[in-house]
């Protein structure tokens, strides 16, 4: 059994409450899948609408605190010593299309140092969530990132850059040259739940670039926390600025960006 402290018990709620309405809202998006207009307009309300809800519930429990929204942009706190980052639905496409892959990513940051992170399924109704030095949980268990150690034999995921999006090019010598390696490489469409699912073993190792410090907060500490590692792309701890990210247990993160390193070499 995990032992939360009253603030993961504050975002647990809070993620609870939101999940609530994107839960009502996504059933709704499967009936409009069929109508012309089609849900988009429906899903970015349902989107904001779950910040908001978030934004509220963790603004009532810890007055004070500054927070960084998807939609919300920057609030600033009178404590200037804790934020919170939050996505309220991380997957929109996958929401949008009916797809039962998404997630709320809600991370505090205290002194600029995340100290807890929640990642959670409305849908499978998994709740991943961690806090610093106490490890990373799945619905109260504990969980811990995969122990494989090549990486023929691992599953990796990724994120694929779509219209709008840079680094079309770059993605495709990554893939190009990931995929000779690998098992297998998956793409789930929600960052926080990729990242979620290297600390739960599921992933072996997960790469994607061009984020936001939204996608990535709460996956990192959770990944961390359950015995892995988190770079960016340069191997550096400056995952929540550059917004590129590797993840995977100490062996297969090395070997993933020593392999990404040749993807970035002029040939
Ligand atoms: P979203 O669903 O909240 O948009 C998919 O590869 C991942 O990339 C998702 O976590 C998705 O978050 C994120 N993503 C999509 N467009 C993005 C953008 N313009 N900036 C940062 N992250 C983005
Ligand atoms: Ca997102």
């Amino acid at each position: 059994m995990s032992r939360h402290t009253p603030s993961m018990a504050v975002m647990v709620a809070a993620a609870r409450k939101a999940a609530r309405g994107l839960q009502r809202d996504f059933g709704e998006v499967e009936n409009l899948q069929v109508s012309l207009k089609g849900p988009a307009n429906f899903v970015t309300a349902a989107d904001r609408k779950a910040e908001k809800v978030i934004f509220q519930e963790l603004s009532k429990a810890r007055p004070g605190y500054g927070f960084l929204m998807e939609e919300g942009g920057v609030v600033e706190g009178a404590d200037k010593s804790h934020r919170w980052i939050i996505d309220p639905l991380d997957g929109t496409t996958n929401f949008l299309h009916g797809i039962p892959m998404f997630s709320i990513s809600i991370a505090l940051e205290r002194e600029g140092q995340i100290v807890a992170g929640l990642v959670y399924n409305p849908i499978s109704d998994e709740m991943f969530i961690a806090e610093k030095g106490q490890g990373a949980f799945l619905n109260d268990r504990r969980i811990r990132v995969a122990v494989r150690r090549e990486l023929a034999q691992a599953v990796v995921g990724t994120g694929i850059p779509h219209i709008g999006r840079p680094g079309h090019q770059r993605f495709t010598a990554e893939l190009g040259v990931v995929m000779n390696e690998v098992a297998g490489v998956r793409r789930m469409g929600s960052a926080a739940l990729d990242l979620a699912w290297v600390a739960a073993g599921r992933l072996d190792a997960y790469w994607e670039a061009n984020l936001a410090a939204w996608d990535v907060a709460a996956g990192i500490i959770l990944v961390r926390e359950a015995g892995g590692f988190v770079t960016d792309l340069n191997g550096r701890d400056t995952m929540l600025d550059s917004g590129g990210i590797i993840a995977g247990n100490e062996t297969l993160h090395r070997q993933l960006a020593d392999v990404l390193k040749k993807a970035h070499k002029p040939a």
